[in-house]
């Protein structure tokens, strides 16, 4: 008789404790408002369905492009030619885009309105490599697209997440619904892996060579990711505190999984991809504090993202082949708090 009273007690008390969990979770954004103040974040979005653009009224008339594209081809030569130029890439490209590094499908209205963001400093042999091979896949994906390379001015210390901010908030005024962020040395060599946006964030790069074509880790969300608007503005962007190399893509897997649960992926043959062998880059050292960021994600993310992004626009290039954006992302704080705090009681 003890044994079944425990046994029900138990029972209810786990059913207690699920149930607090989950109202917690579906109340976490006003419950982090009220401790943080922000404000500018809507809360109960776990699934935000992505509407294609072609299903718009003002276009009823005019005929979507095809679920799938007639023009893939399913995995592509990849090779690192280092004797093209831009040039080169510009005589090849040319016909085929409009200025700014834009693209339509001639013949049907694209499901996906797509800005491609690429966080950008002295990788121009880098660049050369990735326009030659990625606008002709994006044309055989039969996106109507957009070329962004916001490119970091002076030489202070790299904030790859913040220049990717700047990218959404420049290319939001071009009016697109969806927002892919790649580095500029990863090439996919498979054209079934589609650069648009889907019903959560996705992750693009999930089998590069230099990891064996394997996940190095599961919740890695580096390298190539999908957002759509309503996506992206659910999360509040992306972190503008991380200077240095590392960790803003685990803040960002933070926020998203925080917001989605989950990320959508690709198979690992759809999702494969060439990475450009590189040296460390100057002024990107490891951030020593990323471990520290890392862990306070859940609180920081409302009130550090696209709604505080500072930036100063120094100049925007329109090139055939991309649009180029200079811009001066600021400084990181030259003595942090918690240092401070460190240096005083030690
Ligand atoms: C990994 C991640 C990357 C990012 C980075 C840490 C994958 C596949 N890649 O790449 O997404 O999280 O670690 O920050 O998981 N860049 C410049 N100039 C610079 C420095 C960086 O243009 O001086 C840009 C460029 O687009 C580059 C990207 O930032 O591809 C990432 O930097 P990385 O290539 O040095 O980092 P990596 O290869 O370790
Ligand atoms: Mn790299």
């Amino acid at each position: 008789m003890q044994i079944i009273k425990l046994v029900v007690i138990t029972i209810i008390l786990c059913q207690l404790v699920v149930l607090f969990g989950l109202w917690l979770h579906s109340n976490y954004i006003s419950v982090i408002q009220k401790m943080t103040g922000a404000t500018s974040v809507k809360s109960h979005i776990f699934d935000q369905r992505f509407e294609p653009d072609c299903n718009k009224p003002q276009n009823a008339n005019t005929t979507c492009c095809p679920k799938s594209s007639p023009h893939l081809v399913g995995p592509f030569h990849v090779e690192f030619n280092w004797d093209r130029t831009m040039e080169s890439v510009t005589t090849e490209l040319s016909s085929t885009l409009l200025e700014g590094g834009r693209y339509k499908p001639p013949d049907c209205i694209s499901l996906h309105k797509v800005a491609i963001i690429i966080p950008f400093r002295n990788r121009h042999r880098h660049l050369i490599q990735w326009l030659h091979y990625v606008h002709p896949m994006l044309q055989r994906q039969q996106l109507n697209y957009g070329v962004y390379v916001i490119n970091q001015d002076g030489e202070g210390t790299f904030n790859r997440a913040k220049l990717m901010n700047i990218g959404f908030a420049e290319a939001i005024k071009d009016d697109y619904n969806c927002f892919v962020f790649t580095d500029v040395d990863l090439i996919p060599i498979n054209d079934r892996n589609i650069y648009g946006c889907f019903n959560k964030p996705r992750h693009l790069s999930v089998a590069i060579d230099k990891f064996n074509f394997r996940l190095p880790y599961l919740n890695i969300f580096g390298g190539a990711v999908t957002f759509s608007k309503s996506q992206y503005l659910a999360i509040n962007g992306f972190p503008n505190d991380f200077w240095g190399w590392g960790g803003e893509d685990d803040d960002i897997y933070q926020r998203t999984a925080r917001m989605f649960l989950t990320v959508s992926r690709p198979d690992m043959q759809t999702g494969r991809f060439k990475m450009i062998r590189h040296d460390a880059d100057l002024h990107n050292d490891p951030n020593p504090r990323r471990f520290e960021l890392i862990k306070n994600t859940h609180y920081t993310m409302l009130k550090d993202g696209y709604t505080s992004l500072k930036y100063n626009v120094k100049k925007v290039e329109k090139d055939r082949l991309y649009t180029f954006i200079t811009v001066d992302v600021g400084t990181p704080p030259l003595v942090e708090p918690t240092r401070l705090q460190n240096t005083t009681t030690n």
